[in-house]
């Protein structure tokens, strides 16, 4: 996105299926650009606002409600509505470099592959809710369901021992098959704006393919 002024702040997604490494990258990159002299927001979805929290919190601890696949796609799309204009238009505005974890791409792999909603209609209402806001670039962190659900699995135990998966992490193999395919044919659809992360190597290997990829925007 174009600033005023000399500088020009950018909107980087990070995507990828469950224990991809996004989270631990984006807080890795958002240093590296700090010391660099670049602001930067580094934010996540669901999430980012007051109230995108508590729709993470609906969303995603187990509760004793279900959720159906349509209400799980408008709360996903409200959560981001809100993030766009609360926290991220006013960032870019600020000429601050946005860090995203996962954005609208995550809907049409999730809520569209995954869980088999009509793409069309997945499509019109990402647009609605992002209010158009289209990200710079999109750093796809491809990596196979088996390792990423083990890397997740131990990081949520950890974190919560009673909890041994997250509302996401309990669906099955196929789920996460379709939903690394999803995301690979939407990268295949736009690789101008997409670049794909090999994210089963170690962490410094993949902290150097993140570098890179940011230094190509500066
Ligand atoms: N969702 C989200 C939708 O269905 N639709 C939507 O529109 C949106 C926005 C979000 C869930 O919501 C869904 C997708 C998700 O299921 P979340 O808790 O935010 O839930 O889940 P994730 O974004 O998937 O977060 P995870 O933590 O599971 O994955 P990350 O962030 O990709 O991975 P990270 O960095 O936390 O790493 C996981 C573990 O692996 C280790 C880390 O130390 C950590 O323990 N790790 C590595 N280990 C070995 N080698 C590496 N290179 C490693 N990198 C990290």
């Amino acid at each position: 996105m174009a600033m005023k002024g000399d500088q020009v702040a950018k909107f980087v997604t990070f995507e990828g299926g469950e224990g991809s490494g996004k989270t631990t990258q984006i807080r890795l990159a958002a240093e590296w650009l700090r010391e660099r002299g670049i602001p930067v927001l580094a934010t996540a979805e669901p999430g980012g606002t007051p109230l995108g929290q508590k729709i993470r919190e609906i969303l995603l601890n187990r509760g004793a409600w279900t959720i159906g696949a349509e209400a799980e796609l408008l709360l996903f799309a409200a959560a981001r509505a809100q993030h766009v204009r609360e926290t991220i238009l006013p960032a870019l505005a600020a000429n601050q470099w946005v860090l995203c974890d996962r954005f609208a791409d995550a809907t049409f792999a999730y809520q569209g592959f995954g869980r088999g909603l009509d793409a069309k209609f997945v499509k019109s209402l990402n647009a609605f809710s992002s209010l158009s806001l289209v990200p710079d670039r999109t750093l796809l962190f491809d990596l196979s369901p088996e390792i990423g659900l083990a890397r997740a699995k131990r990081r949520v135990t950890g974190l919560r021992p009673e909890a041994a998966e997250d509302r996401f992490e309990q669906e099955e193999r196929a789920f996460h098959e379709r939903i690394r395919k999803g995301y690979l044919t939407l990268a295949a659809a736009e690789p101008d704006r997409f670049r794909i992360i090999a994210a089963a190597g170690d962490l410094d290997t993949v902290r150097g393919e993140v570098r890179d990829q940011l230094e190509c925007l500066f």
